[in-house]
C-alpha cells in the first residue's frame, strides 16, 4: 500500500514526508527543490492484541510501542505540481506518473495562503488554498484521461471490430495505476458513456470517466498545512469549499521538529501527541527552548501537530484498511519459532482469509483448507471477511 504526497511547491510536502518517515530529503522555502521522487516508509498506529492475551509479543514487520503497534505503510513525496503539470510543465508528467501505484493521495495545501500558483511566497491570505484544490482535481483528471487517450479512436475500433469487452480494454489502459476491475465498471456506469461503441467516446468523455475512476479509486485527504499560521475558522471555512473531500490541519514543521528533538532525545514525545516533555531543560539552548514553547503553543490550539491523525486518517478512514494479525497458533498466536504475534498486516476491511493467506505466502494461499479464528478459535471458510483486529491462522496442504 501506497500514499502519494501532492501538491504545488512549497506548501511543505517534503516536510509533511520528512517528519512521517524522519527520513532527510532536502527542503529549502523555494520550488523544486525536490528533484526526485522520495519513497519513504511512515506506520500507521493500532492497538496490539499482545494487551489482552497478556504476553508480550515478538514484533517483525511492525515494532510494538507500550501495546500500539506501528505498521508500515509507503510514502512517496513527488516534487510540487503546478498547473498544466499534464502538459509537462515543470516535469509535471514524469511527476505524475510517479503516482501511479498510489492508492491515495494527501494534498498538502498551504492553509495560511502565502504561497503563489508556483510555489512563490507571498503575503498571507493572499491566495485560496480551495482554489489549488480543484484545480489539482482536474490536473490528475487531464493526466488519467491523457494515459486513457493516447491512440484512443484506432484502438478503440480494433476493440469494436473483435468484440471486446470495453472493460477490459480499459483496465489494459490503465495498468498500472493499481485501479480494480469492478471500478472501471462502476466508472463505466456512472460516466454514462456508450460502453458498445468505445470508438465514438468524444475527449469529453473520456475527461468524465477519468473522473469516476479517480473518485472511486484514488480517495484523497487535503492536510491543511501551516495550521500555526492560521486559525480554526479559515480551516473550517476551507473544509466546506472541499467537501466531501475532508480535510485535517497539519503543522508539519512542528510534528518534524519534535521528532528530531525526540530522536536527539531531548523531549518525551510519541507521534499523535498532544503534548510533550522535556527531558533536561537545562540541555536546551535559549533558541531551542523558544522553539520548543512556540510548538507547546501550537499544540494547545490545534489538539495536536496533526501530521500522524492524517496519515491514519487517510489509510483507515478514507482507504479503509484494517490491521489484521496470521499467526500458525491459534492458541497461543504464535508463528512455528514461537514468536507472538510477527506479523501485523495492513488489508482492506472484509478481506477474505484466502486473500490474506496469499498476502502471508503464495503457498499458503494456493494451499489453503481453512482459517481459525484465533478469539473463537471458530473455523472460518476462504470467503470469510475479516474485520479489524483479527487474529487469525491459516490452515493449508502441506
Ligand atoms: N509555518 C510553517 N512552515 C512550514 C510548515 N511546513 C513546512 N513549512 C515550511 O515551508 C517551506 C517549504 O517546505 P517544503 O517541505 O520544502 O515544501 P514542498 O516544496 O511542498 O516540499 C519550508 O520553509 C518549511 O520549513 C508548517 O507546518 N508551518
Ligand atoms: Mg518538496
Amino acid at each position: 500500500m501506497e500514499v502519494g504526497v501532492v501538491g504545488k511547491p512549497n506548501v511543505g510536502k517534503s516536510t509533511f514526508f520528512n517528519a512521517l518517515t524522519l527520513l532527510d530529503v532536502p527542503m529549502a522555502p523555494y520550488p523544486f527543490t525536490t528533484v526526485s521522487p522520495n519513497r519513504g516508509v511512515a506506520a500507521v498506529r493500532a492497538p496490539c492484541p499482545h494487551v489482552e492475551k497478556g504476553v508480550p509479543c515478538t514484533p517483525g514487520n511492525a515494532k510494538c510501542v507500550d501495546g500500539t503497534r506501528w505498521v508500515p505503510v509507503s510514502l512517496v513525496d513527488v516534487p510540487g505540481l503546478v498547473p498544466g503539470a499534464h502538459l509537462g510543465k515543470g516535469l509535471g508528467h514524469k511527476f505524475l506518473d510517479d503516482l501511479r501505484a498510489s492508492d491515495g493521495f494527501v494534498q498538502v495545501v498551504d492553509l495560511s495562503g502565502a504561497t503563489d500558483a508556483e510555489g512563490r511566497i507571498d503575503a498571507p491570505g493572499s491566495h485560496d488554498p480551495a482554489e489549488e484544490v480543484s484545480w489539482l482535481e482536474e490536473e490528475l483528471i487531464d493526466w488519467v484521461a491523457e494515459i486513457l487517450g493516447r491512440d484512443f479512436v484506432r484502438q478503440a475500433r480494433g476493440v469494436e471490430l473483435e468484440g471486446k469487452k470495453v472493460e477490459e480494454f480499459l483496465a489494459q489502459r490503465l495498468t498500472g495505476l493499481s485501479i480494480a476491475p469492478a471500478a472501471i465498471t462502476a466508472s463505466l456506469r456512472a460516466a454514462s458513456v456508450d460502453s458498445t461503441h468505445p470508438a465514438h467516446w468524444s475527449e469529453e468523455d473520456r475527461k468524465r470517466i477519468a473522473r469516476e475512476v479517480l473518485r472511486s479509486s484514488k480517495p484523497r485527504l487535503v492536510a491543511a498545512n501551516k495550521c500555526d499560521r492560521s486559525t480554526k475558522e479559515r480551516a473550517a471555512a476551507l473544509a466546506d469549499a472541499v467537501r466531501p473531500t475532508p480535510v485535517s490541519p497539519t503543522a508539519s514543521d512542528a510534528e518534524l521538529t519534535l521528532r528530531r528533538a525526540a530522536r536527539a532525545g531531548l523531549v518525551s514525545y510519541r507521534p499523535g501527541d498532544p503534548s510533550f516533555g522535556v527531558n533536561d531543560p537545562g540541555r536546551l539552548s535559549p533558541q531551542q527552548t523558544r522553539a520548543l514553547e512556540e510548538i507547546r503553543s501550537i499544540l494547545g490550539r490545534w489538539g495536536s501537530t496533526g501530521v500522524q491523525g492524517t496519515l491514519e486518517r487517510m489509510v483507515f478512514e478514507r482507504l479503509g484498511m484494517i490491521v489484521v494479525y496470521p499467526v500458525e497458533d491459534e492458541t497461543h498466536w504464535t508463528d512455528s519459532q514461537g514468536r507472538v504475534l510477527p506479523d501485523a498486516f495492513l488489508v482492506p476491511a472484509n478481506t477474505p482469509t484466502r486473500a490474506v493467506a496469499y498476502r502471508v505466502h503464495t503457498d499458503l494461499g494456493e494451499n489453503f483448507i481453512r482459517a481459525i479464528d484465533g478469539r473463537t478459535h471458530r473455523a472460518l471458510g476462504a470467503d470469510h471477511p475479516l474485520g479489524p483486529n483479527s487474529v487469525v491462522r491459516i490452515v493449508a496442504r502441506r
